[in-house]
């Protein structure tokens, strides 16, 4: 299988997210993407190739231009305001408060932003920028033909919408792909959504659309980040009505709960006769990881790779979450060699 990577996502290194009160080191860091790419090599998946530069057009499709404008020039606003370290938000537009757009970057954060766990740095708009090219190249391999195509995105992208980032992500690489797809003449196209958190960003720029098929296997957002959606009775509108499938599970699910949800949702992709699949891979539903709370091990990774393969789409594998560092690389690969040895 190809691997698609850029050294670009190093320029994205936060000092600290707000997490549990508590300013603590980033758990989103670079070592991710490098354990990764460190085990690809590891097992000898296939060639590593860097992205094509497919320019702001592709990433439009999915975002609003104020938004990618807002990105491009966010630290220089911060800078220029006479800030030297990460930008954080501080307030949101809550309930009782207006959607309005502010001038001020302190102001524009917090419009944009869905939390405080997503530092914006000197090297954001290069490493988002890239990691949605990686996304763009693998999506390009899908529509010529690949069988396959590992995406090594990072930083990662469910949790950001439209107009909005935050969960780590910046932009969504999935969607942005997924567009990308049905640009290139896919008439449908699925996306599975395997991250230990809801995708709330992928949910809601398809929400209304019936081009693509969303389903999210995720921690209950009643007890779990994003906490606002990912609920089992959000299942599209208008058009998207039907086209939208949670699968919300307790703290502490195990793989004989998680697999049936992920066959359920698989039996409900073949039935929906897509044309292509982009799976977001976030490893983050391991038994050792430090800020999540499912309990696969490293085999069961394997295992639904296989049954992902089963589903005989072209299929691009999107890098999302996983924060135990020194399994990150063994668990996303599993799934990689589950899926080829199908
Ligand atoms: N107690 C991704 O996996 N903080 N983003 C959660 C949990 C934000 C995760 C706090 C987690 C975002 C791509
Ligand atoms: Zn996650």
């Amino acid at each position: 299988m190809l691997t698609v990577y850029s050294e670009e996502h190093r320029h994205q290194d936060g000092r600290a997210e707000l997490i549990n009160g508590q300013l603590l080191p980033c758990f989103e860091m670079p070592r991710r993407a490098e354990m990764i790419l460190a085990r690809v090599r590891e097992v000898g998946l296939g060639e590593v190739l860097p992205p094509d530069d497919h320019g702001r057009g592709p990433i439009e499709r999915v975002h609003r231009r104020d938004f990618v404008d807002f990105l491009a020039r966010a630290w220089d606003d911060w800078t220029a305001a006479g800030r030297s370290h990460d930008a954080l938000p501080l307030c949101w537009p809550t309930r009782t408060l207006r959607q309005v757009c502010p001038e001020t970057i302190d102001g524009r954060l917090s419009y944009y932003s869905l939390d405080a766990g997503t530092p914006i740095t000197a090297g954001t708009w290069r490493a988002a920028y890239a990691s949605a090219q990686v996304a763009l190249t693998g999506a390009s391999r899908v529509a010529g033909g690949a069988r396959a195509v590992f995406a090594l995105c990072r930083p990662p992208g469910h949790h950001a919408a439209a107009d909005v980032y935050g969960g780590y992500c910046f932009f969504n690489n999935a969607a942005i792909a997924a567009q990308a797809l049905r640009d290139g003449g896919a008439a449908r196209v699925a996306i599975l959504d395997v991250d230990y958190h809801h995708g709330n960003g992928t949910q809601a720029i398809f929400y209304d659309r019936g081009d693509v098929l969303v389903a999210n296997l995720h921690a209950d957002p009643r007890d779990e980040y994003p906490f606002f959606l990912g609920y089992a009775e959000e299942t599209g509108i208008g058009a998207g009505e039907g086209a939208n499938l949670n699968y919300p599970m307790r703290h502490g699910t195990g793989f004989d709960l998680w697999a049936e949800a992920l066959d359920n949702a698989c039996r409900k992709i073949a039935a929906w006769r897509a044309d292509a699949l982009v799976v977001s891979l976030g490893v983050d539903t391991y038994e050792g990881d430090p800020i999540s709370r499912f309990r696969l091990r490293s085999p069961d990774f394997v295992s639904y790779g296989r049954r992902i393969a089963r589903l005989g789409l072209p299929t691009l594998f999107v890098m999302e979450g996983g924060y135990a560092v020194e399994a990150i690389g063994i668990n996303a690969v599993n799934v990689l060699t589950g899926f080829e040895g199908e």
